[in-house]
């Protein structure tokens, strides 16, 4: 096993098992057209099938069947089905005919042979997989942060999956298996390339190359999207300004996205990072980010979407970096043409191990506000070790706005964005539970409410084994990983003290860069009185971005949730936490909370040998050994920069970090992956 096959391995089952989906299952059959998307549902099927199954397929059959072709006397099978979204599907039991699933678009068929799919590689009972299944929300999509030169930016799986040197003749396979992987989990769309664009994307030399990715894609319903830059009809459209409006500029756009709906009539759309960290933009022409954006919507039309990006803040600006965002998009809030949306990272900061969610969400009632999140773990251990983010993305989509719902509600009518974390690395991910992030971003954009438990449980048990002792110690695991990694990097709402530029280890001492809001120490703000980054009333007041009732509660370091207690609170290191403890011996338990789990983590994993096949074992054990590395060396770099400052004495039986400071700060990754 290398792990290529992903969750999609379809391992035979047990005979117990076998036996029971037998009673249910037995050949397939379609009613009417079996071409494209119904064909690949068909293929998938007997893949499946045939590996879990063998020969013997079972006594009654799976009928595939689109809402059209249901005959006299089935319109029951249908029912669940009026009014539901865009690839909605109904799985049906009939106790003499067998499993039946029921769609209204071919693409509902296809997602309907995934799921019971699924259903059948895991623990699940049987009967618990007769219902209606629905999208929570329209658009959930990949967005790759790949180069042309095959780098990806942020990425810790090896070289792009993109081949775009030898497109458009030559398609890999990998494309066809990447669109297979995304369907089973319901992703609809993939971004390209990078937000940091190329415009060699909008050139005509690459609509072959696009054109090629998207027939391929789509039969998985999978839609190609591409980031384009702002400033290519300057750069490579022969204009002298790309000003939005201009009239010249506005043509450009008109004729270039003409030209790719000619070659590709179902393109998603295009998505912009403008004016954010060097990027060209609107605002290099005096105009705001509604101009920009409604000039590309103006010429993309209704065959597609704008998605614009709310990740800014600016060199120049000396207002707290998490007040940026919603200061420049908030009074933005209805300007936006319809199809535009707003794509809002998770936190205000970007991607850290733990935020609390972006105040923007709930605070643009008339805006499509779309959420992006990281599956690539830039902030959180990069390539190494086990962080199962499900838990991370839950705790934002189930976060409370306090105006319209939570964050889920908020972006239900549009979607999720999630930066991809593949490569061409056998495994696509890395490491091997790198690929349960992509998993459970698709799962959580599918339904944000299931729980990242029973996420976990389906994955490790299509991944590796449904055995009942194996999912019972590997899905703890996996959820208490993602706090691992809070408490060994930053606990208790400490936020970016990861070392510059590559963001590989800690970097609490980095105080000197160029623009303030670069350094650690802007985000951590200690001294030898205290620790933290005010944000109530007394210091930055980005409180007050969020609604009242939330803000008043999250003021009071008493009342607050006190994993975001740095994050709102600059104070004493020998403040009261709740339980009596003070600030510092509160940090100190969770630096070593953190590397304590990942310790349990690896004797877990030892324990699970005789369930996983010898070589991934092996790789995640390897990969497990380098984070229990790491733990140790963010606990005591963390603590010896904090006792610089604060000239405390550990609490007793606290173990002395193993180097002094100096060591940690003269360390040096010139391997790390740069940008
Ligand atoms: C940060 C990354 C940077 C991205 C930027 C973005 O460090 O590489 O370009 O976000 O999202 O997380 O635009």
């Amino acid at each position: 096993e290398d792990g290529y096959d992903l969750w999609l391995r379809y391992a035979p089952l047990e005979p117990s098992r076998a036996e029971q989906v037998r009673e249910v299952t037995g050949p397939v059959a379609i009613r009417g057209e079996a071409d494209g998307t119904v064909g690949a549902a068909l293929d998938e099927l007997e893949r499946g099938l045939g590996r879990m199954l063998g020969d013997d397929r079972g006594r009654k059959s799976i009928t595939l069947t689109r809402i059209a072709d249901l005959s006299d006397g089935e319109g029951w099978l249908a029912d669940s089905l009026v009014g539901a979204p865009e690839g909605s599907f109904a799985i049906a039991a009939d106790p003499h005919a067998g499993t039946v699933i029921v769609a209204r678009e071919d693409i509902g068929l296809l997602y309907g042979a995934f799921a019971l799919l699924r259903h059948l590689a895991s623990d699940r009972p049987l009967p618990e997989m007769a219902r209606t299944y629905r999208p929570a929300m329209p658009l959930r999509l990949l967005n790759h942060w790949d180069n042309p030169d095959g780098h990806v930016e942020r990425g810790y799986a090896g070289r792009s999956i993109f081949d775009w040197w030898h497109l458009p003749e030559k398609l890999d396979p990998e494309m066809i298996d990447y669109a297979r992987a995304n369907a089973s989990i319901g992703i609809n769309g993939a971004v390209v390339n990078n937000v940091n664009a190329s415009p060699l994307f909008l050139t005509k030399r690459y609509l072959p190359k696009l054109k090629r990715l998207a027939d391929a894609w789509r039969p998985y319903g999978v839609r190609l999207y591409i980031s384009a830059r702002f400033s290519a009809p300057k750069d490579i459209g022969g204009l002298d300004t790309a000003d939005p409006l201009d009239p010249a500029v506005r043509a450009w756009w008109r004729d270039k996205a003409d030209e790719i709906y000619a070659q590709i009539p179902d393109f998603g759309g295009f998505l912009v990072k403008a004016n954010s960290e060097g990027q060209p933009g609107p605002q290099d022409y005096g105009r705001t980010h509604a101009d920009g954006a409604n000039m590309l919507a103006a010429a993309i039309g209704d065959r597609g979407t704008v998605i614009w990006r709310a990740f800014v803040y600016s060199a120049e600006d000396e207002t707290d970096r998490a007040k940026q965002a919603y200061e420049e998009f908030v009074p933005l809030d209805g300007q936006f043409a319809n199809n535009v949306i707003v794509q809002v990272k998770n936190g205000a900061i970007d991607f850290q191990p733990r935020e609390p969610f972006h105040p923007i969400f709930g605070a643009m009632p008339n805006t499509r506000l779309m959420l992006e999140a990281q599956i690539t773990r830039e902030y959180l251990g990069q390539a190494s070790g086990i962080a199962y983010l499900a838990p991370m993305w839950s705790e934002v989509l189930d976060a409370q706005t306090g105006r319209a719902g939570t964050v889920a509600h908020v972006i239900a009518p549009v979607g999720m964005a999630g930066v991809a974390n593949t490569g061409s690395d056998r495994n696509w991910t890395g490491t091997h539970f790198d690929q349960a992030n992509w998993y459970a971003f698709g799962r959580l954009a599918w339904d944000p409410s299931l729980s990242p438990q029973q996420i976990a449980r389906e994955w490790a048990a299509q991944t590796f084994s449904r055995d009942e002792t194996f999912l019972g110690k590997v899905v703890p695991m996996m959820l208490g990983s993602r706090e691992a990694v809070a408490d060994y990097m930053t606990p208790l709402g400490l936020a970016h003290q990861m070392a510059t530029g590559h963001h590989y280890g800690p970097g609490p001492w980095v105080c000197d860069l160029a623009r303030p809001e670069w350094n650690p120490c802007y985000y951590h703000a200690a001294d030898s009185e205290g620790i933290g980054f005010d944000r109530t009333a007394y210091g930055s007041d980005a409180l007050a971005q969020y609604a009242p009732e939330i803000a008043r509660q999250w003021a009071d370091p008493a009342t607050m949730d006190e994993r975001y207690l740095l994050w709102f609170h600059h104070l004493e290191w020998d403040h009261r936490m709740q339980d009596g403890r003070t600030l510092w011996d509160a940090m100190i338990a969770r630096y070593d909370a953190g590397v304590a789990e990942v310790d349990a983590m690896a004797q877990t994993w030892a324990q699970l040998a005789p369930y996983v096949d010898p070589a991934r074992h092996r790789a995640v054990s390897e990969s497990l050994a380098i984070q229990q590395r790491e733990a140790r060396w963010w606990r005591d770099a963390s603590i010896a920069y904090w006792r610089s400052l604060n000239g405390l004495p550990l609490p007793d039986g606290v173990r002395v970090p193993e180097h002094d400071l100096d060591y940690y700060r003269s360390l040096e990754f010139p391997e790390a992956p740069g940008k």
